[in-house]
């Protein structure tokens, strides 16, 4: 088979490029290593930034998310029982729309299918191969049959764990990491949400949020330890502690309800420096990840691909590689300032067992200062709606 660009991985950052493509003329085929019900079902982010919210409407993917999404004007930031609101309505003019992902990638399928696009589940044996060459080539198998594609460009979209970034030789790529010493359980329940906002909250007993995906359905994740095993929480335990970090009002606050799934994630902060080699390209969680506390994965993958969909549609206009050759600088100068807020949001409201009393102390001004000062909530609202985009 022979395709203008080979994507690996169906999540948010290779089913959107696929889109961009498709509008600008441009021909891709997905390989990806799970099922669509798989893919479709699994529970990850649930924050769009603004920007985004308008690039899934321009695609023509947005009709569901305006109108099941939650239109979010600000968050409350908790510290030991007392809330404050950050207003981002009033301090930057803009709002944040709750969708979970999942539900963004059943709409990308669906539209990308209806274009009449390719895309390959449940491959596997997954390779990349050539990619200093202008003919890069992915291989994989399908059921038990070997299959080739042959490229002009290579988007590796397979998340942290995926083939495409081992895949580039040995010493020419950097890796920038910090892995935090604490993690999350993360639940999804049949309960309503506690508040109509989502509720990032600093407790003694270590950070807890509140976040929902429905008017009937709460998404809360608790902070733990980073390999706790969260088949030994037992349902009354988590919602206990969910009451118990939530303050006195948690016992009337909060109702409780079927919990649906439940799971732990770890906390890690990763950048690779370049994110390309020859024709391969790497976008999303495949070249960067961040903890979750600012609400950033899904946003930077999307960005990454907007930015690599421009750089194409340049190159098959004109020829011109400008864009191409300095996609790794466009996309770093947004990366690396959202590691900059999602490290700025985990370190301010996690317990990090190591801290000592001076840094406690610290932690607890910053707090304080962030949720007075109209300078400094100013600047988180602006981060956490999503910096401009260009
Ligand atoms: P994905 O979503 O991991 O998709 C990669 C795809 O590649 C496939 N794959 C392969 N396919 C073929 N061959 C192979 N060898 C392959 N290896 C892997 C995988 O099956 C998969 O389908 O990466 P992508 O597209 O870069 O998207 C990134 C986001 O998923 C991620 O950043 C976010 O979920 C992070 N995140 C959040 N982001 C936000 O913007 N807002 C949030 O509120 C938010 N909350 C979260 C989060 C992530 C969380 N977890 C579970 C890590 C909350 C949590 C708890
Ligand atoms: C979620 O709704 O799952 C969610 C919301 C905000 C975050 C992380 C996760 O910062």
């Amino acid at each position: 088979m022979r395709v203008q660009v080979g994507i690996v991985g169906a999540g948010p950052a290779g089913l959107m490029l696929s889109l961009l493509l498709h509008r600008a003329g441009i021909s891709s085929v997905i390989v990806e290593n799970r099922s669509r019900a798989y893919v479709e079902a699994r529970i990850r982010a649930g924050v769009i930034e603004h920007w985004a919210t308008d690039l899934l409407d321009e695609l023509g993917v947005g009709a569901r998310m305006r109108k099941q999404g939650l239109v979010h004007e600000g968050i409350e930031i908790r510290v030991n029982g007392v809330g404050r609101r950050i207003d981002f309505k009033q301090l930057v003019n803009k709002t944040i729309t709750v969708y979970g992902q999942h539900e963004v990638v059943k709409d990308l399928i669906q539209a990308r299918l209806a274009q009449g696009g390719t895309i390959e589940f449940e491959v596997s044996e997954t390779s990349v191969d050539k990619l200093d060459s202008d003919q890069p080539i992915i291989r994989f198998k399908k059921n038990g049959e070997p299959h080739e594609i042959t490229c002009d460009f290579i988007a590796g979209c397979d998340g942290f764990h995926g083939v495409c970034r081992p895949s580039v030789p040995k010493g020419l790529l950097t890796e920038f990491e910090r892995v935090y010493p604490f993690g999350w359980l993360g639940i999804l329940a049949e309960s309503p949400p506690v508040n109509y906002e989502l509720i990032y909250n600093h407790h003694d007993r270590g950070f807890s949020l509140y976040a929902m995906r429905a008017p009937t359905i709460t998404r809360a994740y608790l902070q733990c330890d980073p390999d706790e095993d969260a088949n030994k929480w037992s349902d009354e335990e988590i919602w206990a502690e969910l009451k118990r970090r939530l303050g006195p009002e948690g016992e009337t606050r909060l109702k409780t309800g079927r919990i649906i799934e439940k799971g732990v994630t770890a906390m890690r902060s990763f950048v690779v420096e370049p994110m390309q080699f020859g024709r391969l390209f790497l976008a999303g969680d495949a070249a960067h990840i961040v903890p979750p506390t600012g609400a950033k994965g899904m946003n930077l993958a999307i960005a990454d691909v907007l930015f690599f969909s421009r750089a194409l549609e340049a190159f098959y206009k004109t020829k011109s590689t400008t864009l191409l050759d300095g996609y790794t600088t466009k996309c770093l100068s947004r990366i690396w300032k959202a590691q900059r807020f999602s490290y700025f949001m985990t370190t301010m409201l996690h317990l990090n067992p190591k801290d000592g009393d001076f840094d406690r102390r610290r932690q607890l001004a910053e707090l304080d200062y962030v949720t007075s000062s109209k300078a400094a909530s100013t600047a988180l609202a602006e981060n956490y709606v999503g910096l401009p985009i260009n």
